[in-house]
């Protein structure tokens, strides 16, 4: 299969080169990286059952671009902009594996090709131009955006498997994208607030907060009609911190590399609908008043 990872960041980068092993990807990614993966390849640590280095095609350039399928991975904000630069090429599907919620509303007002909606756990870092670590072994959850099966869906799922990415197609991807919400509104703030890594938020003192903060979006989820209870939320905040405990987080990556965060699409977006919906979300108010105040510290916003 052809494929395009547009946003070859940390997790763009890992699932774009885990792919080259079987199909033929390009990443559409910042120069330096580009041109390092042109000239030397994708150097892979951290996955020692195959080939350590891929060779996937590297562009900074995404305008024009053909292929059976195009994965997006640029942070939330740059969503509009992506879907814009796709929509001069060519895809039979599209998939998000973002974080935030509202990217495959984005990308389907303004593409063709039907956007499917996804989410992934794998834990990456982007070490240097040319090289990705996978710091933790998650896997990606895809599927129809509205919910429901989906014969794309299904195809696109069965050509990430046969990488040996571990895939789910599920038909319930509405609740599977506030279930991911509510997971990184436990941990993404929290650990990039205060300089830690994932496993923080399983003990006293960000263990409260990050409780707190999940069981808000739970509660704003129920209220966009969406079953996801405050049990199944806690539960998979805590399943995700352990399996990622010595993860930095994606918000403690931009915090720490001075880089604007997903804080609007994260408990920012639980913080706007719980205005929508009547309710009170204190600590979701709370933690995106401070990273939008860190930002704005940095002149990132
Ligand atoms: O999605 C993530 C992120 O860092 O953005 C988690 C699942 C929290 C893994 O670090």
């Amino acid at each position: 299969m052809e494929i395009v990872v547009f946003g070859a960041g940390s997790l763009g980068s890992l699932v774009g080169g885990l792919l080259a092993r079987e199909h033929d990807v390009t990443l559409v990614a910042r120069e330096a990286h580009a041109s390092a993966v042109r000239e030397s390849g994708l150097r892979l640590e951290g996955v020692a059952d195959r080939q350590s280095s891929v060779f996937p095609a590297a562009t900074t350039d995404g305008t024009g671009l053909e292929a059976d399928l195009a994965i997006v991975t640029v942070k939330s904000f740059d969503t509009p902009g992506a879907a814009d630069t796709l929509a001069t090429g060519s895809f039979d599907a599209v998939l998000s594996l973002q974080n935030g919620m509202g990217n495959e509303g984005t990308l389907a007002a303004r593409l063709e090709a039907p956007v499917l909606a996804g989410t992934a756990t794998y834990g990456a870092i982007l070490q240097a131009p040319g090289v990705v670590e996978r710091t933790g072994v998650g896997e990606i959850v895809l599927g129809s955006r509205d919910g429901g099966s989906s014969a794309v869906a299904d195809r696109v799922g069965e050509a990430i498997l046969a990488a040996g990415l571990e895939t789910t197609v599920a038909d319930d991807m509405p609740r599977r994208l506030w279930e991911k919400l509510a997971v990184n509104a436990g941990i993404n703030a929290v650990t990039a607030l205060t300089a830690t890594e994932n496993g923080a938020v399983l003990e006293d003192p960000a263990n409260d907060l990050a409780r707190a903060a999940t069981r808000e979006t739970a509660r704003v989820a129920r209220a966009c009609t969406v079953s996801l209870s405050n049990r199944e939320a806690l539960a998979a905040v805590e399943a995700v911190a352990e399996a990622t405990a010595a993860n930095t987080s994606s918000m403690h990556q931009d915090v720490l590399a001075d880089r604007r965060t997903e804080i609007d699409a994260i408990n920012g977006y639980v913080v706007d609908r719980a205005l929508e919906a009547g309710l009170e979300v204190p600590t979701n108010r709370t933690l995106t008043a401070l990273v939008r105040t860190w930002e704005r510290g940095r002149g990132l916003r």
